[in-house]
């Protein structure tokens, strides 16, 4: 089984429920190791480019509210990049459908999660679902020097004057 990364985001909503210790010891079930661990104030920038793939779709503008902490009126996301074999589908097994309502209560979704009047999916946390979306998320969230394992190849540039590790 190859060694994956993953991206897990504790959402506005799982930090306000008090839940990240919660959350924390849930995704210990998987048995993999943190390599990169951060608090982040999210710009629309960062939210949208995160969220690219659900731009058509009705609910997008609320979810760029929430991911950003508008809703919560707290302005901060957990982020963490886990590590191990087959990281990706042990995290989702952990934190449950998409939908808190199909999700297994027992899942941290299932458990925490719930539907808004307006019909956006609070889910607590965020998971990475394939090796391809866990690469261009760690480097949408993350800087190299930010992850304590070499994970994607990086090259160094020069920014004002400062020689600086970019992802290559
Ligand atoms: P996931 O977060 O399980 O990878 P996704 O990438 O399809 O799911 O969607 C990202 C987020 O968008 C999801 O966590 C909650 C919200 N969302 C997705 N589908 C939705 C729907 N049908 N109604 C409301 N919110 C939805
Ligand atoms: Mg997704």
């Amino acid at each position: 089984m190859a060694v994956e990364q993953t991206l897990i985001l504790i959402k506005p909503d799982g930090l306000i429920k008090s839940l990240t210790g919660n959350i924390l010891s849930r995704l210990s079930e998987a048995k993999l190791i943190i390599v990169g661990a951060k608090m982040v104030r999210v710009s629309r920038k960062l939210a949208e480019e995160h969220y690219e793939h659900l731009k058509d779709k009705p609910f997008f503008n609320e979810l760029i509210d929430y991911i950003m902490g508008q809703q919560h009126n707290t302005f901060r996301v957990a982020a963490f990049v886990y590590q191990g074999e087959n990281a990706i589908k042990k995290i989702r097994d952990v934190v449950g459908d998409t939908d808190p309502e199909k999700a297994n209560p027992v899942s941290i979704r299932g458990a925490y999660g719930r539907i808004t009047t307006s019909g956006v999916y609070e889910n607590v946390v965020h998971a990475s679902s394939s090796p391809e979306d866990a690469e261009k998320e760690i480097k949408l969230w993350f800087k190299p020097e930010e992850i304590v394992e070499d994970i994607y190849p990086t090259k160094e540039v020069v920014l004002n004057n400062v020689k600086t590790l970019v992802w290559a």
